[in-house]
């Protein structure tokens, strides 16, 4: 465990329509980079219905299903990867629980969003899962790898 703790980790964070339509972007975008994430690749992208029930797949025999995949098909979304030690559990945190009315004041769903189906953004639930959907993105985000920013704090 405090070995996955301090790996450097890369995450798929994807703002949905509702975020983007609401012009929440930068408030999201921002929240990451004041954490002191790293931001990998960025792109707006009107996903295509087979991508959409592709990465949600886990959730195909739920009866919400349907209209995930319709609303997550309504408008472009905006998919990043974003890297740093630990981003994959910290981004969750950032994001908040999966329904606003539950999530903690202070995270993005709390602070943003009241209904489960428009609740702003997507964040990957592990490293393996964070890979998958960079990679099975890869038509989405083209990572810039091998480039280093000064995070704060990194003398
Ligand atoms: P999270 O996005 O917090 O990882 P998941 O993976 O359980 O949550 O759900 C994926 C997405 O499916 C959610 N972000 C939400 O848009 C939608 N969803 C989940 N549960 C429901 C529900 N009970 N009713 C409508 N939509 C839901």
């Amino acid at each position: 465990l405090v070995a996955a703790l301090e790996e450097v980790e890369e995450t798929y964070i994807m703002i949905k329509p509702d975020g983007v339509q609401r012009g929440l972007v930068g408030e999201i975008i921002s929240r990451f980079e004041k954490k002191g994430f790293l931001l990998k690749g960025l792109k707006l992208f009107q996903c295509p219905k087979e991508l959409a029930e592709e990465h949600y797949k886990d959730l195909k025999e739920k009866s919400f299903f349907p209209k995930l995949i319709d609303y997550i098909t309504s408008g472009p979304v905006v998919c990043m990867a974003w890297e740093g030690v630990g981003v994959v559990a910290s981004a969750r945190k950032i994001i908040g629980a999966t329904n606003p009315l539950q999530a903690e004041p202070g995270t993005i769903r709390g602070d943003l969003a009241v209904q489960t189906g428009r609740n702003v953004v997507h964040g990957s639930d592990s490293y393996d899962n964070g890979k998958r959907e960079i990679v099975s993105g890869s038509k989405k985000v083209k990572c810039v790898h091998g480039f280093r920013l000064r995070h704060p704090g990194s003398g």
